[in-house]
């Protein structure tokens, strides 16, 4: 599609005409149940086509990152917010009333998010959203000036070499650049409260941790419930990593106890150590067996490895993508543009214009991260056929574990079975594949945590912009047992900031929770499927019945509230963490027994 200027100008003046104070105020007159459900439908038809208008444009802006795009995303999101922000306002006139429990859960969901007052504030805080985000886009490190280097390729570096004083120099460059875009977040957060306290949140943070189907302060201890629940696992894991990166660093670099410099775990954040198995892989038992050598030597490119990915959803009933998907996704990293290459997965409209947008490249990490965006696509998919306002996760964790689960079935019988492995390991493989997939699974959960504990502070103003590294580190310490490679500059500093998400203002508790979800998810399908062995050698490739227990759950969408969705596909209404512990015991019982081992030998 191309937009013409007159086109946006018209838009532009349409739009202004739409908004302002006026629309905040609610008619006096009690109001009849027809009444809303007339609201509703209206609202649902309006929003959806500003929506799509809204997708659409932010697609081109982290497509084509400039600033004419960079404008057009933030003029659409812009309209976008006026409208939903008149329809929360105008969906308070009915709260009290007795309402069909599907419309009432509609009027519920339409008040949660921002709206503002002021249109100036809207346009900005719309403005610096666009901002932050093609900013995180754009970034590069540039150790000389005219030669720099784009985040994939620093991330290339940490996943594969030791070279400990490169490894620093790559971390430590990626995270000083987010101190460029650090004001633009502050006057962000700002704005965002103002916006949440219009709608009668404490702050954003409140109104982030109110979209759960139960009270604020009600998920944010069901977080720490999930999180004692694991930390024991992370612990045996984390102590087992020191000895070994101990004895790739030296004692100098890796402490016997205290935090570890971050930028040893293979990843530019930590929160994903499967870099490192190559360096703690069991020196018994582990296969050589590398599905990123395998994609490499086959040349696999971009449209193969999502070929891979559909297959497997195919094979669980489910349709084959739409051309268009095909036609309009981008999967390759353009040489010649900016884009973000932060995989993500987009609903231009309400049937099948879906999309990805990541920079593939032939791993076995993004394998993995294939299949988790087409569980977006799928999970789109699957609940076109609810109105608008469902048309979205039960959760925003069930979105985010739908891929992962699928992933889960990424077992070594089915990369036999697609060609991909020539023969299947032994049983006695058994503890080094829980071992890389812990890699990702558990590692992440205290950084997944801490990302949104470290947001709820800085959005209740706890936590002022002169502390926002403070407060990152002193959560990465306490809970990710991690500390900076070097001092940073503490006013300065942002390094919460070199993170997509932090940038681009994307909740994370979803992942967390996503992590637990997706074995309930897995060990459910499993058992649906018949099977009773170990979760770990599962895969449900090809399996109707466990495919069409998936199917149903992502026809649900959001219209029930989560715990119902959670039940009517693995009988329990609770989001836990004993799957993963289950998934993981031999492994827990294999990390103690050399934890134990590693603290013998330190005594004599
Ligand atoms: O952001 C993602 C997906 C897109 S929703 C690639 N993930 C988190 C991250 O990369 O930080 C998947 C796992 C965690
Ligand atoms: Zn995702």
């Amino acid at each position: 599609m191309s937009v013409t200027p007159k086109i946006i100008s018209t838009l532009l003046a349409t739009a202004l005409a739409a908004t302002g104070a006026t629309a905040l105020a609610a008619p006096a007159t009690k109001p009849t149940v027809a009444e809303a459900e007339r609201f509703l439908a209206d609202t649902e038809a309006k929003l959806n086509t500003q929506n799509n208008e809204q997708a659409r444009a932010a697609w081109v802006g982290s497509n084509f990152i400039t600033d004419d795009t960079e404008g057009i995303a933030s003029f659409f999101a812009e309209r976008y917010l006026s409208a939903s922000g008149e329809a929360a306002i105008g969906a308070r006139r009915f709260n009290g009333l007795k309402l069909p429990a599907a419309s009432a859960r509609k009027l519920s969901l339409l008040q949660q998010t921002v709206v503002f007052a002021d249109p100036k504030e809207r346009a900005q805080y719309a403005a610096l959203q666009a901002a932050l985000n093609g900013a995180y886009g754009k970034a590069k490190y540039c150790p000389q000036p005219g030669e720099c280097m784009a985040l994939g390729e620093m991330e290339k570096v940490l996943a594969t070499s030791h070279d400990e004083p490169k490894l620093k120099q790559m971390w430590l460059g990626w995270h000083a650049q987010a101190q460029d875009y650090k004001q633009k977040y502050a006057d962000y957060i700002a704005l965002s409260n103002k916006g949440a306290r219009q709608m009668g949140f404490a702050d954003t943070g409140a109104l982030w941790r109110s979209q759960y189907d139960m009270p604020p302060e009600a998920f944010a201890a069901e977080m720490e419930r999930l999180w004692q629940q694991v930390k024991p696992l992370y612990d045996a894991l984390h102590t087992y990593t020191r000895h070994k990166l101990r004895a790739t660093y030296g004692a100098d670099v890796v402490p016997l106890t205290g935090p570890i410099p971050s930028h040893l775990f293979g990843n530019m954040w930590s929160q994903s150590w499967t870099n490192l198995y190559p360096i703690l892989k069991p020196a018994t038992g582990a296969s050589s067996y590398d599905l990123t050598k395998v994609l490499e030597q086959r040349k696999t490119d971009a449209r193969q490895m999502t070929k891979y990915a559909e297959g497997f959803y195919t094979s669980l009933g489910m349709q084959k993508l739409p051309d268009s998907f095909w036609e309009r996704s981008l999967l390759t990293k353009p040489r010649d543009r900016d884009v973000v290459c932060h995989a993500s997965a987009w609903p231009i409209n309400e049937k099948d214009d879906v999309r990805i947008k990541m920079c593939i490249t032939p791993t076995a990490e993004d394998f993995t991260v294939i299949h988790h965006e087409l569980g977006h696509i799928y999970y789109f998919l699957g609940y076109t056929g609810q109105p608008f306002l469902f048309r979205n996760g039960a959760n925003d964790g069930f979105h985010e574990a739908i891929g992962d689960t699928v992933a889960l079935s990424i077992t070594p019988a089915y990369l036999k079975q697609i060609g991909l492995m020539d023969q299947e390991p032994d049983v006695t493989a058994d503890i080094p594949q829980l071992l890389e997939r812990a890699l990702a699974k558990v590692a992440i959960l205290p950084f997944a945590y801490t990302m949104d504990k470290w947001r709820w502070d800085v959005y209740a103003g706890k936590t002022k912009p002169a502390d926002y590294d403070k407060s990152w580190w002193q959560l990465r310490e306490q809970y990710m047992g991690m500390k900076r490679p070097a001092p940073g500059d503490d006013a300065k500093g942002f390094d919460a900031g070199a993170k997509y998400h932090v940038a681009a203002d994307v909740s994370y508790a979803r992942y967390f929770l996503a992590d637990m979800l997706q074995f309930q998810f897995h060990r459910a399908l499993c058992r649906e499927a018949g099977y009773s062995g170990p979760l770990n050698r599962c895969s449900v490739y090809g399996n109707a019945k466990a495919g069409a227990k998936l199917r149903q759950l992502l026809e649900l969408g959001a219209s029930k509230p989560w715990p119902e969705a959670l039940k009517a596909i693995s009988g329990e209404d609770k989001i836990d963490g004993n799957a993963l512990l289950e998934y993981f015991a031999p492994l827990k019982t294999w990390l103690d027994q050399q934890n134990a081992a590693f603290a013998a030998a330190e005594k004599q």
